[in-house]
């Protein structure tokens, strides 16, 4: 049965490889579950759901700095609306295409269900590359990029947010240019500056989320983070906030990387060292090789650092940034836990290492989705019109990632093992199946 479906769905979705990997993998978990439902098979929920609601694609054009005339493709995905408005990052990378953007939308469904907050799903993005660009040329693109999507987006319709190549720059420029046009100061995008409209902890929600995810895997094993040895991947958002986090709990982060290699310092990031990492991707946009020069650690060329000795692993840049052999390689070294920052980071063929080890592992749609969870909190606050303290929004984050938890072992647990990937897709379905169905054929 889920190969009948799969078959219809590669067919229709020919050639996007990651779309339909994403789409494999949470109906091979949740049809089982759906033929115990009949109302979800006669609605045909799982087929509507692989289906985006709508599907934007656009010209971006822009001029360099050398008076030369660039043309990039912008996209946004609406994916599914059925628990609320359109809600998901925006990605700026030379790789984005089609089936990324389709994949990562459908990936946000799940996850934003799984939030408790009423947030449909969406992804949109460009293939412009801001590695290299200066700020103005970024800015260019950005008011180019905003000028087409502002007709598509709004507080209560679609909320873009940042992702890969969008941080806090970008979203000021896409910010001030929806403003400009609109001629109106809304919640329209969330990651907004702390004095316009921005709320505390949302840099930092997703890397403490996702932390604070893989607490509650390892009380399920009566283990604590204090101590342990982590393998991080990535140097950007993500990563720098689960460094942060992790060296506040008194655990030991050993690695991060960029796309062109990743740095091991045995001794473990400290406060001192992670500030350093900030300014010089955040401000510089350097090379994270400079930290091995700064610091006199080991830097490996060559993209991740499965390789090292870890307790747990924090992959946080890309989609399939773990293969088969990785996983191997990270069980063998001892690796208990795997919290995913990133989105669909382990290739499936890694995933089956990892559960047949039977080692915690919780996939990105749980364990990062405190970064969504914090845009909804932000959400909040921008229709009361008011902004809530740092301790209250980082409680309200760690409130959620512990009810995210708890769904996952309502509908993942078997005998003696915590099926996380199941849990995290048959919780986040339920509640847009059920929506679905009190919708109508919509
Ligand atoms: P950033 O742009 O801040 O950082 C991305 C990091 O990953 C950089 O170090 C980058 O290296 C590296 N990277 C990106 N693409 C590749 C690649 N193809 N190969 C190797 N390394 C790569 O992005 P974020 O930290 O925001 O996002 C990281 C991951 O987390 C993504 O998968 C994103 O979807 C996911 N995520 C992000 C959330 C958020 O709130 N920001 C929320 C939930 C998930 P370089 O500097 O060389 O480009
Ligand atoms: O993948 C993700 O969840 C994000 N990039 C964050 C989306 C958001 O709307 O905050």
């Amino acid at each position: 049965m889920p190969e009948q479906f799969m078959k219809r769905v590669i067919k229709k979705n020919a050639g996007e490889v990651e779309f339909c990997q994403a789409v494999r993998e949470v109906v091979e978990s949740v049809m089982p579950f759906v033929k115990k439902h009949p109302e979800y098979q006669k609605a045909k929920i799982l087929e509507r759901m692989a289906e985006p609601e709508r599907v934007i694609m656009f010209r971006v054009p822009w001029i360099d700095d050398k008076g030369e005339v660039q043309i990039n493709r912008g996209y946004r995905i609406e994916m599914n609306s059925a628990i609320g408005p359109y809600k998901g990052g925006l990605r700026f990378h030379p790789s984005v295409n089609l089936s990324i953007l389709k994949f990562l939308a459908f990936e946000q469904v799940f996850k934003n269900s799984l939030t408790t907050l009423p947030m449909g799903g969406g992804k949109g993005g460009s293939d412009f590359d801001p590695k290299g660009k200066s700020d103005n040329e970024v800015m260019r693109f950005c008011q180019s990029f905003m000028t087409e999507l502002q007709r598509h987006i709004g507080p209560d319709t679609d909320i873009p947010a940042g992702d890969i190549g969008v941080g806090a720059r970008e979203i000021g420029f896409l910010f001030g240019q929806y403003k400009r046009l609109r001629n109106e100061f809304t919640g329209v995008l969330t990651g907004k500056g702390l004095n316009w409209g921005g709320s505390l902890i949302r840099p930092e929600a997703t890397g403490y989320g996702c932390v604070y995810f893989a607490q509650e895997m390892l009380k399920t094993q009566y283990e604590s983070i204090e101590g342990k040895i982590c393998a991080i991947s990535g140097s950007g958002n993500v990563a720098q906030y689960t460094a942060e986090k992790l060296i506040q709990l008194g655990a030991k982060p050993v690695t991060l990387s960029d796309s062109h290699g990743y740095i091991y310092d045995k001794h473990g990031l400290d406060t001192e060292k992670l500030e350093f990492v900030k300014e010089l991707k955040n401000v510089k946009r350097g090379r994270i090789k400079e930290y091995a020069k700064k610091y006199g650690c080991e830097y490996f060329e060559g993209r991740y650092p499965w390789k090292i000795k870890c307790d747990i692993a924090f992959p946080s840049a890309t989609q399939n940034e773990i293969d088969e052999g990785d996983a191997k390689q990270l069980v063998k070294n001892g690796c208990i836990c795997v919290a995913e920052g990133a989105n669909m980071p382990t290739a499936p063929e890694a995933i089956k290492i990892f559960q047949k080890a039977k080692i915690l592992y919780g996939p990105g749609k749980a364990a990062n989705a405190g970064g969504v969870a914090t845009s909804g909190l932000e959400m909040s606050q921008n229709s009361e019109r008011l902004s809530w303290s740092r301790e209250d929004v980082e409680e309200k984050l760690h409130q959620i990632m512990i009810k995210i938890h708890e769904q996952c072992v309502k509908y993942g647990k078997d005998d003696n093992y915590i099926d996380y990937v199941k849990g995290a897709n048959i919780g986040g379905f339920v509640k847009v199946a059920d929506a679905m169905i009190d919708q109508g054929v919509v």
